[in-house]
C-alpha cells in the first residue's frame, strides 16, 4: 500500500509517544513489534533505522526516526487533526521552540542526571542544556503561562513535552503535574496507553 503507516516500536519505549500521536491524528497503522535484544539489532530493522532504536515510522516510502520528528511529521501529514500551527503562522515559533527544547536540552539533561553524569561548572557553557535546574525552571515558567505551549490549543509540542513529564524521570513539580494531568486526560492518550499496555508481555512489570 503506497501510503501505509507502520509504527516500529516496543511497548516499553518512546514508541508510546508516537502511538499517542497516531491516535490523535486518527491514522490507521500497522505495528511492527521489535524486541530489544534481538530484532531491534537485526539487519531487517537496521535497514529502517541504523541506530537500532525505536520508534520509527514508515509512511509509504518515507521513514522518520526520532520521536519528536515523528510527532512533527504526523502533525503536518494530517493537518485536519490541527496538532500544529499551519506554515506561516507565528505560533510555529513557540511550537518548534518547545518541541526542540524538550527533545534537546530536557532529554539530555534528564538522561545525564539519570546515569549520574555531573557537568563541572566550568564546562556548562559547552553543554546545550547548561544546567538541569535552569532547564527545569525554564520549562516550569513556560508551562505556568497558559494551558498549552503554542497558543490556546493542544499541539504535538504538548504531546511530546507532556509525554516526557509523564514518563517519570523528571522531578515532580505542581505545574508539571497539573499539565500532565490535563494532557493525559485526552481520549487519544488513553487509547494509546491501552493499546501499548496490551502489548506488554505479562511477566513484565511497568
Ligand atoms: N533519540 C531517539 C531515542 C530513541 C531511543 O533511545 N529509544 C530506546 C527505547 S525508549 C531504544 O530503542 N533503545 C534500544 C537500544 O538503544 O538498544 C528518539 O527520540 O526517538
Amino acid at each position: 500500500m503506497a501510503d501505509e503507516l507502520i509504527l516500529y516500536t516496543n511497548p516499553m519505549s518512546r514508541g508510546r509517544i508516537a502511538r499517542w500521536m497516531l491516535e490523535e491524528v486518527g491514522a490507521p497503522h500497522r505495528t511492527e513489534l521489535l524486541d530489544y535484544a534481538t530484532t531491534m539489532k537485526a539487519p531487517a530493522y537496521l535497514a529502517v533505522n541504523p541506530m537500532g532504536k525505536v520508534p520509527a515510522l514508515r509512511h509509504g516510502d518515507t521513514v522518520v526516526t526520532e520521536t519528536a520528528a515523528i510527532c512533527a511529521y504526523l502533525a503536518d501529514a494530517f493537518p485536519q487533526a490541527r496538532l500544529a500551527p499551519p506554515p506561516g503562522d507565528r505560533l510555529r515559533g513557540p511550537y518548534f521552540r518547545w518541541l526542540f527544547f524538550s527533545a534537546g536540552p530536557v532529554e539530555a539533561a534528564v538522561s545525564n542526571k539519570a546515569v549520574g553524569v555531573v557537568v563541572p561548572p566550568e564546562r556548562e557553557r559547552m553543554m546545550g542544556y547548561g544546567r538541569i535546574d535552569l532547564v527545569m525552571s525554564t520549562l516550569e515558567a513556560a508551562l505556568s503561562q497558559s494551558d498549552y505551549l503554542a497558543g490556546a490549543n493542544f499541539t504535538a509540542a504538548d504531546l511530546y513535552v507532556g509525554s516526557q513529564l509523564g514518563f517519570g524521570m523528571i522531578e515532580k513539580r505542581p505545574v508539571f503535574e497539573r499539565y500532565w494531568g490535563r494532557v493525559s486526560a485526552r481520549p487519544a492518550c488513553k487509547r494509546a496507553k491501552e493499546l501499548d499496555d496490551a502489548l506488554v508481555p505479562p511477566q513484565t512489570s511497568r
